[in-house]
């Protein structure tokens, strides 16, 4: 993986720099921006990184998460947007959303939405990475940042998060090699995979049990979906934080080719995420309502009440089942 002289250029020629990712953080955004908040700490530079909305508590053990600030208190010199590729997707307060003159700068995994670049924005998309973090690690090697334990763990905790450790097709052997290598520092990668994809509060167990008494399952077509409700939430107890991973009970069940899970976090807001094993291109269908993500796991949001939210969806997810070669 080569990484371009642009992208070295813009780093390398600021001093105060703010990293941020995609609204509704996992391991690769957080881990991602961490990496590189240490690696260009390292190399001289004042960092920041923000999340306006915070992170999941899953991932406080994260070193420096307790960093992470909600508000910028540098005036940016650049901005640095990892794991997302757009100013509107970026969990940064309002203000940030229309900055002029900040030059800004992309490294992202997502395959490119066409058009949208503004002059201001140099990018550095790799849709063959199976996480911003290979890409990171990458750019820290190009910078000759020293490796340590730190960085290794925010690196690794992007590998396993956008791989499902290593289980996903993006899977590549660099991603293998590099996560063997990060391995080196001593990191313990059961605890770390427990951490991001196990560990789960009783009150989560508990909404996950409703929403696996609801889930509806098609043979004839290979969709399985299920939709947690408002109530759902209020009477467990938990929020739209604890369905992490929670679609992907859907997607094992047998002969599921597409799966889907519904949110309906407020009324008439409907989160939804979608999983394919069968390469049916899920992210196309998100694309469609304004959402995005890759070909196996994508999600969008609907401003419509859930009964309607689910037709939407369903029929496009069954328009596409009956388009590709189960
Ligand atoms: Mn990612």
């Amino acid at each position: 993986m080569k990484v371009p002289v642009k992208v070295l250029q813009q780093l390398l020629s600021h001093q105060k720099i703010l990293i941020a990712s995609h609204v509704g953080p996992e391991g690769d955004a957080i881990g991602s921006a961490l990496a590189l908040s240490f690696g260009l700490e390292k190399i001289g530079k004042t960092v920041e990184v923000i999340c306006h909305k915070g992170i999941p508590k899953r991932y406080d053990f994260l070193p420096n998460a307790d960093k992470i600030k909600s508000q910028p208190s540098l005036e940016p010199e650049l901005l640095v947007l990892v794991d997302c590729s757009e100013l509107s997707r970026a969990d940064l307060p309002k203000e940030f959303q229309r900055i002029d003159g900040l030059p800004i700068l992309v490294i992202d995994h997502h395959p490119e939405k066409l058009g949208r670049k503004s002059e201001s924005e140099i990018k550095w998309v790799n849709p063959e990475a199976a996480a911003t973090a290979e890409m990171i690690y990458q750019l820290l090697k190009v910078l000759k940042v020293p490796m340590t334990v730190e960085i290794a763990t925010c690196l690794y905790a992007g590998l396993i998060s956008d791989t499902g450790v290593f289980q996903f097709r993006n899977t590549k052997p660099e991603t293998l090699r590099l996560a063997a290598s990060l391995l080196k520092w001593g990191l313990d990668p059961q605890d770390l995979a427990y951490r991001i994809w196990e560990v789960r509060s009783f009150e989560a167990t508990k909404l996950l049990a409703r929403m696996l008494v609801k889930a509806k399952f098609e043979p004839e077509i290979g969709l399985s979906w299920s939709a947690i409700t408002v109530r759902d939430f209020h009477q467990t107890g938990t929020n739209d934080e604890d369905t992490e991973n929670f679609v992907n009970f859907l997607r094992s069940v047998n002969g599921t080719r597409v799966a889907v899970l519904f949110r309906e976090v407020e009324k008439n807001f409907v989160k939804v995420s979608l999983r394919s094993k069968d390469g049916t291109d899920v992210a196309a269908i998100a694309l469609r309502f304004g959402g995005g993500g890759h070909r196996a796991a994508a999600g969008c949001k609907l401003n419509s009440p859930l009964p309607s939210a689910v037709k939407q969806v369903l029929r496009e997810v069954r328009k596409a089942l009956a388009n590709s070669k189960g």
